[in-house]
C-alpha cells in the first residue's frame, strides 16, 4: 500500500524557525540561546503559545521539560513522543534541535488540519538544556525525564553559584519531584526525533534523509592542571611549573590517542578551557578544562580514557605539576532497533533519497533510549557544519524531514499496538527484549502479516 504524501508548508517551517531565531542573546555570536537565560525563556513562551494554539495540553514536568500532549483514541496505549531541544551552544546555529521541536508542531498541525486522531497518545517535547550546560552536564531535561540526574549533579553550581536544582525550579520544573515523576521503561511506547545531521555524509552522498542506525556515547571529564604561578620574566624555562604548557601537552595527547584506529570511529575534543590568572606576564598557575571522548563503543571510549590518564600521569611527573581528571557525565551509545529503523526507512524512502548512518552527535534520544525504543531521522547539513553560525539546511530539506517523521508516526500508530510493557530493562543498544514487550507485534512491513498486523 503506497503512502499518501503530505503537503508540508516549507514557508511555514521557515517562518517558525526564523521566529524562534529571534529570541537570541545578541551579545554572543551566531544564534545563541543558552538554557536558563531570558532569551531561552522567551523562546519557550513562544513555543508554549504555538502549542496552545494547536490545541495541545501544555505542561512542564519536574525536569522543566516543556510538553504538549494530545490524547489517543484507544485506551491502554502508551504515548508516542516526538521532541528535541531549543537551547543552543554559544555561537550556534538556527537548526540544531530546533527543527525537531518544530517538526512536533507541524505534526500536531497536520493532525488538526486533517482531522486525524492517533490511536496512541502523543507528546511533543522541548527537552531542557540538551547542550553541555554551565553545570558541566548536557541533556539535563531528558536525563531528568528518565531519572538519570544524580543528586550530585543536581547540586552542581555554575560560575555564578547558581545550583542546578534551583535553575530547574526557576525554569518551571520541580527538582525535588524528578525521581517521583520520572518515566520508567514501558511508560513511553516510542520516542522519535528529527535532527540535522551535523556532519557531511548525507550531502556528500546526495541523500536528503538519514535513517539513524546508532548514536555515539560521550564521556566527559573536568580536568584541573595545577602548576606554580610565577613571574614570566624572571623565571628560567627549566624552573617553571607551567600549568598551560602541561595542559597543552595533555590536549595534544588526547588528539593523538583519538587519531588512532580502534575498529570503531572515535573522537576526542577539548572545547572549553580556562587559564588562571590569565595574565600576559604570569606563568599560568592553574588551567581547568572540559574534555570529551565519543564513540559508538563504550569499551573504546574507556580504552582511550585509560590511555589518556596514563599520559596525564607521565606529563605531571615530568613537569612537576598536578593533573586531575574527574568524570563529569556519561551518555551511553545507542543502537537503534531494526524494527524501528525499518519503519522509518519505509517512510523516508517514499519521500526522498535515503541513507542509513550513525550519529556522531549526542541527542536527547540517548537518554530516552534508557526506557523506550527510539528512532531518529536526519536531514543534511550544508558543508557538514554545525554548532556555528554557518549551520544551514535548506528549508525544503527540513520540510522533507518533517514529512518523514510525521509519516513515521502515522505508520507506527496505524499499524501496530504499541503498549508499554513492564520494566523491560532497556539496554543501551535499544534492541533488548524490551522491543518484544513495548513494540508488541511491531515488525518489519514484510513480517507484519504473521505478527498480528491490525486489520
Ligand atoms: O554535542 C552534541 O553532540 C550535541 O550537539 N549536543
Ligand atoms: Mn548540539
Ligand atoms: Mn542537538
Amino acid at each position: 500500500m503506497s503512502m499518501a504524501r503530505l503537503s508540508i508548508s516549507t514557508e511555514r517551517i521557515r517562518q517558525q524557525i526564523e521566529a524562534l531565531a529571534a529570541y537570541i542573546d545578541t551579545s554572543k555570536p551566531g544564534w545563541t540561546r543558552r538554557p536558563f537565560t531570558p532569551w531561552y525563556e522567551q523562546g519557550r513562551l513562544w513555543l508554549k503559545n504555538q502549542m496552545q494554539e494547536l490545541g495541545l495540553n501544555v505542561s512542564q514536568d519536574a525536569g522543566s521539560n516543556l510538553i504538549g500532549a494530545l490524547p489517543g483514541s484507544e485506551a491502554g496505549l502508551k504515548a508516542i513522543m516526538v521532541g528535541s531541544h531549543t537551547d543552543t551552544v554559544t555561537g550556534g546555529g538556527r537548526f540544531d534541535g530546533i527543527i525537531g521541536v518544530i517538526a512536533g508542531l507541524e505534526l500536531a498541525r497536520v493532525l488538526k488540519e486533517e482531522g486525524i486522531v492517533l490511536r496512541h497518545p502523543l507528546e511533543i517535547v522541548d527537552f531542557t538544556a540538551e547542550e553541555p550546560s554551565e553545570f558541566g552536564i548536557s541533556t539535563i531535561g531528558s536525563r531528568a525525564m528518565v531519572d538519570n540526574l544524580t543528586s550530585e549533579m543536581l547540586l552542581r553550581k555554575d560560575q555564578s553559584g547558581l545550583i542546578l536544582r534551583d535553575a530547574i525550579d526557576q525554569a518551571g520544573g520541580a527538582a525535588v519531584e524528578i525521581s517521583e515523576q520520572a518515566r520508567r521503561a514501558g511508560d513511553i511506547a516510542l520516542y522519535l526525533e528529527l535532527h540535522i545531521e551535523q556532519g557531511p555524509v548525507l550531502e556528500q552522498t546526495g541523500n536528503l534523509l538519514g535513517v539513524v542506525t546508532g548514536i555515539v556515547g560521550i564521556d566527559r571529564f573536568a580536568v584541573t592542571v595545577e602548576g606554580a604561578p610565577n613571574h614570566a620574566g624572571t623565571t628560567p624555562m627549566g624552573l617553571r611549573a607551567d600549568a598551560l604548557t602541561g595542559a597543552s601537552e595533555l590536549v595534544l595527547a588526547l588528539e593523538e590517542i583519538a587519531s588512532k584506529s580502534y575498529g570503531e570511529p572515535i573522537v576526542g575534543t577539548v572545547g572549553k578551557l580556562f587559564v588562571e590568572p590569565n595574565a600576559a606576564n604570569v606563568i599560568p598557575g592553574r588551567v581547568t578544562f572540559e574534555l570529551e571522548i565519543r564513540s559508538l563503543s563504550t569499551a573504546i571510549v574507556e580504552q582511550a580514557a585509560t590511555e589518556l590518564k596514563k599520559r596525564a600521569a607521565h606529563i605531571a611527573a615530568r613537569r612537576g605539576i598536578g593533573i586531575r581528571l574527574e568524570p563529569l557525565s556519561r551518555s551511553e551509545p545507542i543502537r537503534v532497533s531494526d524494527t524501528v529503523q525499518n519503519v522509518i526507512r519505509e517512510a523516508c524512502s517514499a519521500i526522498a533519497p535515503t541513507l542509513d548512518l550513525p550519529s556522531g552527535a549526542g541527542h536527547d534520544a540517548n537518554q530516552l533510549a534508557r526506557i523506550a525504543p527510539i528512532g531518529m531521522i536526519f536531514v543534511p547539513s550544508v558543508g557538514g557544519r554545525s554548532h556555528c553560525p554557518e549551520e544551514w539546511t535548506a528549508y525544503e530539506q527540513v520540510a522533507s524531514g518533517v514529512e518523514a517523521i510525521i509519516q513515521s508516526v502515522l505508520l507506527f500508530d496505524q499499524r501496530w499496538d504499541i503498549q508499554g510493557g513492564e520494566d523491560d530493562g532497556y539496554g543501551t543498544d535499544n534492541c533488548g527484549q524490551g522491543d518484544g514487550a513495548s513494540l508488541q507485534g511491531l515488525a518489519t512491513g514484510s513480517a507484519a502479516s504473521d505478527a498480528g498486523e491490525r486489520p
